[in-house]
């Protein structure tokens, strides 16, 4: 039997690179897309490991013709749309280029598809921050839960989660969306917040810097491993029929846990280092986050292997193994 073809969208992303290991191992033949960037060195660093076993596509989002030539190129049977201006705080700094490549940036993948090959299976990586402050009674949001967003990043996810819907709709095509609630790892960019105060605490266990400035620290969120996430990517994909699905691991922290998790792990006191500092925080922010992911465990029979804890130790000891080394 012919090897699956995937292609993924935003392939040198956090979710991305784990994404490719997984599909290696599953014996899918793996493309991806890279944006330009004028430096060329550090933007594959996440792929180094299995940089011989893919392929590496140059497209954009935003150009739609870019978009048209790798679909035609690599004639794939499932696409990942991973890519997108991922962080909510810079979504308020650039809000007309968040809205054109995390909102329209899915329609133009849509209709490309659309016109190519409309038999292809899409993941679209919908996300809890569409949610915004909505809560169920029971302070859980699920696939039910009313999409109420309170960021520019927030504003465009719900645009590529309704037209990835409506398009499923009109035209039959296959469009999941995964509703993924925050999900972590050594990989994560460290201007996120669990990978800025591992790094961070460390370095001070290190003597290598003395405080660390953050912005609210009594927001909470679910934050689960994005090893773990990008298994349920795949499942939702295998499944007979489209549909929506939640995947979070139900248990939610403050960031002030976060920070006492990890200062206490290292032997410090959180409060003796972090100082508020008005820059890091939003005009408007989402509170607590906190998923119920039942649909996807019955549907999938997905579930995760890490915890906050152990998750949160693998990043540390990542950031102590990088200072010893350099
Ligand atoms: P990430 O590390 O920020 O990766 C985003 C990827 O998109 C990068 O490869 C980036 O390339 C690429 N990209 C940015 N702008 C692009 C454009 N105009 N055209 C083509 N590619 C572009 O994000 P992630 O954490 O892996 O998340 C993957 C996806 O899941 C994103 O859509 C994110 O919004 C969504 N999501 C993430 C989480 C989470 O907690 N991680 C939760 C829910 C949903 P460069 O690096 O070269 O800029
Ligand atoms: O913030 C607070 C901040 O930037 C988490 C993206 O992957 O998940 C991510 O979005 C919380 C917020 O993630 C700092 O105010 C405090 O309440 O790590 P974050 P996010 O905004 O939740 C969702 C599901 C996505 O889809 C997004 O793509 O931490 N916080 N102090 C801080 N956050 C940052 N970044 N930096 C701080 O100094």
């Amino acid at each position: 039997m012919s090897k699956k073809i995937a292609l993924i969208t935003g392939i040198n992303g956090q979710d991305g690179s784990y994404l490719s290991e997984f599909l290696l191992k599953k014996g899918y033949e793996v493309h991806g897309t890279l944006k330009r960037n004028s430096v060329a060195e550090n933007q594959t660093a996440r792929l180094d490991n299995i940089f011989n076993q893919i392929k590496l596509h140059y497209a954009d989002l935003t150009d739609l013709s870019s978009l048209i030539s790798v679909i035609q190129q690599t004639n794939p049977d499932e696409i990942y749309n991973l890519a997108a201006q991922s962080h909510v705080r810079i979504s308020f700094d650039q809000p007309i280029y968040t809205a054109n490549v995390t909102g329209i940036g899915t329609l133009n993948l849509l209709e490309a598809v659309k016109l190519i090959k409309p038999s292809i299976k899409i993941y679209q990586a919908s996300s809890s921050e569409m949610f915004g402050n909505s809560i169920d009674e029971d302070g859980f949001q699920r696939e039910s839960t009313p999409l109420n967003p309170v960021s520019p990043y927030g504003c465009a996810k719900v645009f590529s989660y309704n037209i990835g819907r409506n398009y499923r709709n009109s035209y039959g095509m296959f469009i999941s969306n995964g509703i993924l609630f925050n999900h972590e790892s050594p990989r994560r960019g460290t201007n996120f917040v669990t990978n800025k105060v591992c790094k961070e605490a460390v370095k001070i266990k290190l003597g290598l810097s003395n405080e660390l400035k953050l912005g609210n620290l009594d927001a909470t969120r679910d934050w689960g491993h994005a090893k773990d996430y990008v298994e349920a990517m795949w499942m939702i994909l295998q499944q007979e029929k489209p549909d929506d699905y939640v995947c979070s691991t139900g248990i939610s922290h403050s960031v002030q846990d976060l920070c006492d998790y990890t200062f206490s792990k290292l032997g410090l006191d959180y409060k003796e280092y972090v100082k508020v500092d008005e820059k890091f925080l939003r005009p408007e922010e989402l509170h607590n986050l906190k998923g119920d992911s039942s649909k996807l465990k019955s549907v999938t029979g997905w579930s995760p292997e890490y915890t906050f804890e152990t998750m949160l130790d693998e990043m540390i000891e990542h950031w102590i193994n990088f200072y010893k080394k350099n």
